[in-house]
């Protein structure tokens, strides 16, 4: 069952129900100022940071769900009405959500009057914009009310909702413009350095800014008391939970429209650092805030505010386009993908509707892996992003796992011993060099534990991070595990110090006995990246020792970490097997036969295309590939917290989205294009729209798990946006499948697509040079370049050598056979 569909013309997925089995949400902004915003205008803003500067209010776990947001009530006559069906949830006429690139339109439409509400945050701007028109379809003239409402956070989400001795008597407001522009200034009074602001373009009835007037007593924003009454209060908040609410009067002849527009502003007062400190008495400088203001206090500067933000996203979706006969690939690959991939770039795994924004901030690993999927559309800043995460890592090469975007420091609480986090960066920095060319990031004087003064070049976080690696090898010369590698759930640490004494139970640490083949595989994968980059530099000796390490690991694999038909996934403390066929439980595991197969590891020697076989034989669902089986039944102290899940669930058998792209990818190394297809298209929105109503979470985004075959409830998904399988899954539909792949020294074309495509074509911009690329496939195989023509000429190979190419575009033909 579908409850929208997507419009590929306009690159917006349309909602056509107000009650989706979950809320779908939209993030509006792209540079600093956030939104989420849900189907039925639930959500919440924040600038930067949505633990340290949130500025609207949100209650996770909320009854009824997703009952907080930026609301708009309609009072017409008697009845009361939302645009977004929510809070009131009065049936309306007509509904409809279109959630496009970083905005959002809720149409609305009850008793002749309808309502178009369009939510961005510009370009350039700290602010959301509500674009309000109100249209009159009737032959009577009609006379309402509309009520503004959003709720402040005081600004630290954390402190906002567990610290309400000091909350409630801290809160304050300054309304200005007769009401038309209200201010919430909680903290200024001490900081001085920063307000938010709530204004309409037009003259207003009335206002509120206290809750409880607005509410009423025990009141609840499905009916407010305000509202019912159809007056504003005009309070001023002082204390406990301020809000901004304007109350228009409105009046429409027959066919008639009106527009408003509301501003929900961060304002950063630039004169504040002179004042802290000061008695002064706390009145806002507003200046600021008025340059904001008159940037959209216009229908037209709006328009085209909107416009703008449209032409950005499609010049930077135009980065890489394809066309084929698949309609939903094209919709993925054109659209969805990366627009996704620069969600999780921006939030990491701080704020969507399952990560609360106070929980985690940027994470090591995840946003090095978010790099892999976003650094073609805008590559300075995935440079930037890469040195500001270089520099928490620690002097030995070991990193905090987490930090938090506003400070840009390591988190302390988390802290560090996940020992595949240091080769994440060499991946990032990888690929960036392959998109970019650009070495000279390596030159990059870049701190350790955000200290300038203990900084070094960036090629040296790299030379730490390969070391890292090669200085924790555990009994068998695999790399030792630390508190988890990838998978987080994964703590092969829990031991006791003495027979017979209980386990460790207090969550994960590190220890010299248990080992991952997984990071064995990254090391491989990845250490390979740090040899080219060395030889780059003519630091030949280090490029032979590493590879040396290389092919050490790789016998090793081969020799301690192969099971018989698939990878073993690591060694626990007391150096027993962890998916392993002698195993209880958690037999086989998904992660190792993905990299160690990407890592090409036993290639020749047919490991890989068994560990493939075996995948499909063991961990494959009609809903996506599981992480493991059997699942886990039992608690097992000896694993973690990855036995701590009912089967099915998350780690333990879960279909975990992440690893599906890793198997397809293999899949591609191994030369089975069908099976690569078939992996991809499982768990790929798209082509699982059809079942929204088992999978439940947004059809035009992944999640990060879809429940396992042992679990009740089979094919739901949770966990939706922020996920690295964004990242993942365009790099193995972009790079693998259709095989455009950036390399060192040139854009190699490696197709791996299923026999019944005949090719396609796509459009990829790379280091400032347009490839027009037309992939042909008459003698419909599944790998395999015949000819390559590179502007009317044929070339040897399938690279196309970056030095060799002259012009802005160029066309390239490739014959598959
Ligand atoms: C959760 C895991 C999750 C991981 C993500 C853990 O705390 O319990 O299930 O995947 O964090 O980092
Ligand atoms: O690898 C992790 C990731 O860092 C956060 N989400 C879960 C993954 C698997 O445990």
């Amino acid at each position: 069952m579908k409850f929208g569909h997507f419009d590929d013309a306009q690159k917006e997925y349309v909602i056509t129900s107000p009650r989706t089995p979950l809320p779908w949400i939209n993030y509006l902004g792209c540079e600093n100022f956030f939104s989420l915003v849900s189907n039925t205008c639930g959500g919440y803003s924040f600038y930067k940071d949505a633990k340290l500067l949130r500025l609207t209010r949100y209650r996770y776990n909320n009854v009824p769900l997703d009952s907080n947001g930026h609301y708009y009530y309609i009072k017409d006559g008697g009845t009361v009405w939302n645009p977004g069906w929510m809070p009131t949830k009065t049936e309306l006429d007509s509904y409809e959500c279109r959630h496009g690139m970083g905005y959002s339109v809720f149409k609305g439409s009850k008793n002749g009057l309808t309502a178009e509400l369009t939510d961005f945050v510009p370009m350039g701007s700290t602010c959301e914009i509500n674009k309000l028109t109100l249209k009159n379809t009737t032959t009577d003239t009609k006379e309402f009310s509309v009520f503004s409402y959003v709720e402040f956070c005081l600004w630290n989400a954390m402190d906002d909702m567990t610290n309400f001795q000091r909350n409630f008597s801290t809160g304050e407001v300054e309304i200005h413009a007769d009401g038309s522009q209200l201010f919430h200034k909680t903290e200024y009074r001490e900081r001085r350095n920063h307000y938010a602001v709530y204004a309409v373009n037009a003259p207003v009835a009335g206002f509120d800014t206290d809750r409880d007037s607005f509410l009423g007593a025990y009141g609840e924003n499905s009916a407010p008391a305000v509202v019912t009454n159809g007056e504003s209060k005009n309070s001023v908040a002082s204390g406990w939970s301020p809000i901004g609410s304007h109350h228009l009067k409105v009046t429409l002849a027959p066919g008639e429209e009106k527009t408003y527009i509301f501003v929900l502003g961060y304002v950063e007062n630039p004169v504040a650092e002179k004042w802290i400190g000061r008695p002064e008495d706390g009145v806002i400088n507003r200046a600021p805030a008025d340059a904001l203001l008159a940037k959209f206090d216009t229908t037209e500067k709006v328009d085209a505010a909107l416009a703008d933000l449209k032409a950005y996203w499609n010049n930077l979706l135009g980065h890489f386009t394809i066309s084929s006969s698949e309609e939903k690939l094209d919709r993925m690959v054109n659209i969805w993908h990366q627009y996704q991939c620069m969600v999780t770039f921006n939030m990491s795994r701080s704020a969507s509707y399952f990560e609360s924004g106070i929980g985690r901030g940027m994470g090591f690993r995840d946003s090095c892996q978010d790099l892999l999927g976003f650094v073609h559309l805008i590559p300075d800043r995935a440079r930037e992003r890469i040195l500001d995460i270089a520099a928490t890592q620690f002097e030995d090469g070991s990193a905090y796992h987490q930090y938090q975007p506003l400070t840009k420091k390591g988190n302390a609480d988390i802290g560090s011993g996940f020992n595949d986090d240091p080769l994440w960066l060499i991946a990032g920095a990888a690929a960036y060099i392959k998109e970019t060319g650009d070495y000279s990031i390596l030159d990059e004087m870049t701190p350790y534990d955000s200290d300038p003064s203990k900084a070094t070049d960036f090629m040296e976080h790299l030379r730490r991070s390969f070391n890292y690696t090669v200085k924790h090898l555990g009994p068998h010369g695999l790399p030792q595990i630390g508190r988890a590698d990838w998978n987080d759930c994964l703590n092969l640490n829990c031991f006791s110090e003495e027979p017979g004494e209980s386990f460790q139970t207090f969550g994960p640490s590190e220890g010299p006995n248990a080992e991952s083949v997984f990071i064995a595989g990254m090391f491989v994968k990845y250490g390979k990246d740090y040899v080219e980059i060395c030889k780059h530099r003519g630091l030949d000796a280090e490029a032979k020792e590493a590879e040396e390490a290389i092919h050490k690991m790789e016998a090793t694999v081969l020799d301690a970490g192969w099971d018989g038909e698939w990878f073993l996934r690591a060694y626990d403390h007391y150096k027993n097997k962890v998916g392993s066929k002698e195993c209880e439980e958690g037999k086989i595991f998904i992660e190792p036969q993905g990299f160690c197969v990407i890592a090409e590891i036993g290639l020749k020697e047919g490991n890989c295309l068994k560990a493939m076989q075996s995948v499909e034989k063991y961990l494959d669902t009609k809903y996506g590939i599981v992480l493991l089986q059997p699942a886990y039944h039992r608690y097992h102290v000896e694993l973690g917290e990855i036995s701590s899940y009912p089967p099915g669930y998350k780690e333990n058998a879960g279909i975990f989205c992440h690893n599906n792209p890793w198997i397809s990818i293999a899949e591609t190394v191994v030369g089975r294009g069908n099976r690569a297809w078939q992996v991809y298209t499982r768990t790929c929105p798209a082509y699982i729209e059809d079942i929204s109503e088992i999978h439940r979470t947004e059809p035009y985004v992944y999640s990060q798990m879809i429940a396992g075959k042992d679990a009740p409830n089979f094919g739901e998904a949770k966990n939706s946006w922020l996920t690295g399988t964004a990242a993942w899954t365009f790099l193995d539909v972009s790079q693998y499948i259709l095989g455009i792949r950036p390399d060192y020294d040139g854009l190699v074309i490696d197709p791996c697509i299923p026999s019944h495509m005949d090719g396609f074509t796509a459009k990829r911009e790379f280091r400032g040079v347009t490839y027009h690329i037309t992939v042909k496939n008459p003698s419909h195989v599944e790998k395999g370049v015949a000819k390559t023509i590179v502007d009317g000429k044929e070339i040897a190979g399938n690279m196309i050598p970056a030095a060799d190419v002259t012009g802005s575009d160029v066309n390239v033909e490739v014959i598959m056979g």
